[in-house]
């Protein structure tokens, strides 16, 4: 008999890219997030359900195995310290770059920059790499704004096509890392849910596989 299986993910762009790949492994949510006000939603298998959370919150579920597997943005990932979960497969969807921005030439103009980022360990790892002191302000949404308000010379973002930045006058200046949503898995469920749970991941392994062909 299949184990039960609970899938943490969050709607919005996580959720869009990842209807595809469960599509691909035979997977359909009952109910659409965007416009159901359910949190656990059914699928078209009885023992696979899905639970929406905050994007930041997925590792969390997982973690303490409220969610057997969760997907989940490297830049959280990131954030919340990956130790507790298992990551075996990265997706390759909801792609974007973490990065340095700020308004052209800050960079050189400023000695001690102050930074203002919702990843703040992020920022701290980045800026102890390259032996530089920065001030980090922690932000929790529109860091575009900070620069232009003059709370802070740069932010630490993510940046996709750039247009967010640019509207504001900024733009991207230094690369810290390339981002993209990966299966995550409690580390307890994998060794309870074995077969389920690795006959899952390789079915995911093979949509992404196809996703990457279309
Ligand atoms: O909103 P909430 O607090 O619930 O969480 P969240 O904002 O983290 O969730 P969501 O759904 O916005 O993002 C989920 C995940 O998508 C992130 O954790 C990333 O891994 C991934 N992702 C991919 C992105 C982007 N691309 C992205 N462009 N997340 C955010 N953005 C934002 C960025 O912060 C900036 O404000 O989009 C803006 C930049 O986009 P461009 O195209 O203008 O450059
Ligand atoms: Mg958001």
């Amino acid at each position: 008999m299949k184990k039960q299986l609970t899938i943490a993910l969050s709607k919005g762009r996580i959720f869009k890219d990842t209807l595809p790949l469960l599509n691909h492994a035979g997977i359909t949510p009952i109910d659409d997030p965007e416009t159901s006000r359910k949190l656990i939603l059914d699928t078209n298998h009885d023992h696979i359900k899905l639970v929406i959370v905050r994007a930041s919150d997925v590792p969390t579920y997982v973690e303490y195995g409220a969610a057997d597997l969760g997907i989940s943005g490297k830049d959280v990932l990131m954030e919340h310290g990956g130790e507790g979960v298992y990551e075996p497969l990265d997706l390759n969807i909801a792609c974007c770059k973490l990065m340095v921005a700020g308004k052209p030439g800050v960079l050189k103009s400023t000695s001690r920059l102050r930074i203002a980022t919702k990843f703040v360990k992020s920022a701290k790892r980045y800026y102890a790499q390259k032996g530089e002191q920065v001030e980090i302000i922690k932000l929790y949404g529109s860091m575009e704004l900070a620069p232009i308000v003059g709370l802070a010379d740069a932010i630490v973002d993510l940046v996709d096509t750039g247009n967010t930045l640019r509207a504001n006058g900024l733009e991207p200046l230094e690369h810290i890392a390339d981002i993209s949503s990966r299966l995550i898995v409690n580390k307890a469920s994998l060794k309870t849910k074995s077969e389920t749970i690795k006959a899952f991941i390789q079915q995911m392994s093979e949509a992404v596989e196809l996703n990457s062909r279309d």
